[in-house]
C-alpha cells in the first residue's frame, strides 16, 4: 500500500494518493469514565470550527453521559454515534467502516474519536493504522484531577495502561481541586509517561484550554 507518492517531473509535481486511504486529522480522546472527554471534545470542536474547519465527532456510547447526539450536532459539526460495544474490542471492523462512511458522507478536516471510558485509546490507534496516515493521528489522554485519589487507589493499573501511550496529557477539572492535588496528578503522570507534555485544564471553566489546544491540536 502506498500513502502518498510525490514525483517531480521537470517543473511539474505529480501527487498520487492512495484512494483507499482516509485523509483527515484524527484526535483520539483517552480517559476514564467521567473524566471529561465529551466536555473537552465539544471545546476542541468549537475551536476547530472557529477557524473554519469541518469537524466530525465519533462517539462510542454517547448514552453513557446522556448527551443527545442531536443537541451537539450543528454548525460545522457532525456527530456520529456507534452502536453498542467497544470500538477498541468488538467493534473494530465497524470502526473502520464507520470512518469510511464519515469520509464519504461528511469528509471532515478533523475527526474527534471518543471511545468509551473503558477503552484503551492506543488500541483504537492500532485498529485504524493502515487506513489513515499515522502522522495525522494523536492521542490526547485525559486525567480527572477531582477523582484521581479514588481512581488511583482502585484502578491504578488500568489508568496507567489507558494513559501510557498518550501523545499529550491533559489534567482536567482543575477548577474543582486545590493546586496540591493537581501537582500530585502531574507527578504521577510524569512517572508513567516520561517526556509527554502535560497541560492543566478545566473543560468546565475553559481555564488552561487555549494553551493546551495551541500545543496539542493541528491549528
Ligand atoms: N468541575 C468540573 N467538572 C467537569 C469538568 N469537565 C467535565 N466535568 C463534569 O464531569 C462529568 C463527566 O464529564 P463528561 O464530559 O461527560 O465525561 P466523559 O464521561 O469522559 O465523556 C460531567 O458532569 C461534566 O459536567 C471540569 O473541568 N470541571
Ligand atoms: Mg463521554
Amino acid at each position: 500500500m502506498y500513502k502518498l507518492l510525490v514525483f517531480r517531473t521537470g517543473s511539474d509535481i505529480l501527487i498520487l494518493a492512495d484512494p483507499d486511504f482516509i485523509w483527515m486529522i484524527i484526535h483520539i480522546m483517552g480517559g476514564f469514565l467521567g473524566s471529561g472527554k465529551t466536555t473537552l471534545v465539544m471545546r476542541i470542536a468549537e475551536r476547530y470550527i472557529s477557524i473554519g474547519k469541518k469537524v466530525a465527532v465519533l462517539v462510542n456510547e454517547i448514552g453513557e453521559v446522556g448527551v443527545d447526539g442531536a443537541t451537539i450536532s450543528g454548525g460545522g459539526l457532525k456527530t456520529v454515534e456507534l452502536a453498542e460495544g467497544c470500538i477498541c474490542c468488538s467493534l473494530s471492523g465497524s470502526l473502520q467502516s464507520t470512518m469510511r462512511e464519515i469520509e464519504s458522507s461528511i469528509d471532515p478536516d478533523i475527526l474527534l474519536i471518543e471511545p468509551t471510558g473503558l477503552a484503551l485509546p492506543h488500541k483504537v490507534r492500532e485498529i485504524i493504522r493502515g487506513t489513515v496516515d499515522d502522522e495525522s493521528v494523536s492521542i490526547i489522554g485525559i486525567c480527572d484531577a477531582q477523582r484521581f485519589p479514588v481512581l488511583r487507589e482502585k484502578k491504578e493499573d488500568f489508568l496507567r495502561m489507558q494513559l501510557s501511550k498518550s501523545d499529550v496529557l491533559w489534567i482536567n477539572k482543575i477548577d474543582a481541586v486545590e493546586f496540591e492535588s493537581v501537582f500530585e496528578v502531574s507527578a504521577w503522570l510524569r512517572e508513567i509517561c516520561p517526556g509527554v507534555p502535560i497541560h492543566m485544564v478545566s473543560g468546565a471553566t475553559g481555564e488552561g484550554l487555549d494553551v493546551a489546544m495551541d500545543n496539542s491540536l493541528n491549528l
